[in-house]
């Protein structure tokens, strides 16, 4: 049987960083737990554009149509602001979550018992937080038509459009309920009903998936309030659902609760393959951070963690996903902080290559 196939996409900025690091535990899990991957590497965003005037090249799309997984780092960097939107590095990203078909964006926002203790925050709102998001990928805002500027009465009109079928709210709500069931059986579904067309059609169809989850507590909020209450009592949620723009939006809120942008990884996953796994992506929620890279100052955990989630949704391999996030949240409990975490007088600072170092060490031990 031929090894797991894995397309490793760095990107840009620090996504380049970050995923030298993903490589070193990729290469600890083959020699210390004889998991051997076949691992091919490609140009995705900036990278790719700079090479092929794309932001990502037709190969390199079939390419992740066929292994088990892709792991990207980042898009985006300043270098490439003035381009038209169809050659932004965005667009690789996004052409990679539409035709892949990865509805259903898992983005858990979980506080490590170490990181608990903010000076901003009180540490009982978030100690213990464990929060699963789930982000509708492939259609909205983002992808809606018409969009783009053009000239009305001697004025530049900037259109989006908000647009989702009931389908795509349909199958997203049962990823968010089997998520619910599998967890604490407490949905809260988040949209703007009060303002939005596309709010209302959210809410029956929401409201409709739920009679197949009767399990399932579920609650509707306004997507504002929604970000007024993760920040004012998060523990209060358990699984939420919500669009694509307000599920961008809603996680980085939620990332700040578990103390970096840098904790938070995330899997957007797809129909179930021929394998009956999932078509899938993993990839840190932070961006390419361009006033970091090359510092050595990146947290690698968000996308060391996002290889933990390929290990649970695409490789069955449970067992070592909780390996690695357990070895995570030793070092992180034994005060090795990168730069972006809270430390105090008895933290090891430590750099990108530090960090897993320590991660390494303690999946030693
Ligand atoms: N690793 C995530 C990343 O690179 N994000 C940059 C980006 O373009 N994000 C668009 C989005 O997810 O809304």
């Amino acid at each position: 049987m031929s090894n797991p196939s894995l397309l490793i996409l760095p990107g840009d900025g620090i996504g380049q960083e970050v995923m030298a690091e993903v490589r070193r535990v990729i290469d600890w899990f083959g020699a210390k737990r004889d998991m051997q991957f076949d691992v091919s590497e490609d140009l995705v965003g900036g990278a790719a554009y700079d090479k092929h005037g794309v932001p990502l090249h037709d190969d390199t799309m079939a390419k992740a149509q066929e292994v088990d997984a892709v792991l990207l780092g980042a898009v985006g960097g300043p270098a490439y602001d003035d381009l038209d939107f169809s050659v932004k590095p965005e667009r690789g990203l996004l052409r990679l979550r539409k035709e892949m078909d990865l509805f259903a964006n898992l983005r858990p926002a979980q506080c490590f018992d170490a990181l608990s203790d903010f000076s901003s925050l009180k540490k009982e709102l978030v100690a213990g937080l464990d929060i699963m998001i789930v982000r509708e990928l492939t259609s909205g805002v983002y992808f809606g038509e018409p969009r783009g500027i053009h000239m009305e009465d001697n004025m530049r009109v900037g259109i989006n459009t908000q647009r989702y079928t009931e389908a795509e709210i349909e199958r997203g709500a049962r990823a968010a309920f089997e998520m619910a069931m599998k967890r604490d059986k407490k949905l809260c579904s988040m949209e703007k009903a009060n303002v939005m067309e596309s709010g209302i059609l959210w809410r029956d169809v929401v409201t409709e998936v739920h009679a197949d989850y009767p399990e399932v507590e579920l609650s509707h909020m306004y997507a504002d309030n929604g970000a007024m209450q993760l920040v004012r009592a998060p523990k209060q949620f358990d699984v939420i659902y919500t669009d694509n723009l307000f599920g961008d939006i809603l996680s980085d809120c939620a990332a700040m609760l578990t103390g970096s942008l840098g904790m938070l990884p995330s899997a957007s996953l797809g129909a179930p393959m021929e394998n009956g796994r999932p078509k899938a992506m993993y990839e840190p929620v932070h961006g390419s951070a361009p006033d970091i890279m090359g510092q050595g100052k990146a947290n690698p955990i968000a996308c060391i963690l996002s290889f933990a989630m390929a290990l649970r949704y695409s490789f069955d391999e449970g067992a070592d996903a909780t390996r690695l996030e357990a070895a995570i949240e030793k070092v992180l409990a034994d005060g090795v902080r990168t730069g972006d975490l809270l430390s105090d007088e008895n933290s090891t600072a430590v750099s990108t290559s530090g960090m897993t170092d320590a991660i390494l060490e303690a999946l030693d031990a």
